[in-house]
């Protein structure tokens, strides 16, 4: 028993070490008006807020007592998009405030 259990790691240990892994680079920060998007812990959404067809970007961050959720419209293209200045999301007017807890 030990020992096919020994040949059955090794075999699984030969296919891990084997497999090809998937490859990143790193892709930058994404700029907005010229300035790095920079939040500490992001939740990003890319979708069409405006319906021009052009995706934008939406992040929610944690920010205490703050506006905390971001429009980042796209003013270049989908294949090349290209952020505008950050603006606070407005639900009804007002600005959205997600709390946590
Ligand atoms: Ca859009």
């Amino acid at each position: 028993m030990k020992i096919r259990i020994i040949a059955l790691f090794l075999i699984l240990l030969y296919l891990i070490s084997s497999a090809e892994l998937p490859k990143f680079k790193d892709a930058g920060l994404i700029n907005a008006a010229g300035t790095p998007i920079k939040y500490w812990c992001p939740a990003p959404w890319v979708g069409d807020w405006n319906g021009d067809g052009k995706k934008d970007l939406i992040i929610g961050v944690f920010i205490k007592n703050s506006p905390n959720v971001f429009l980042y419209l796209n003013i270049g293209t989908n294949s090349a998009p290209e952020f505008a200045a950050k603006q606070n999301l407005k639900a009804g007017g007002q600005d959205i405030y997600l709390h946590s807890g």
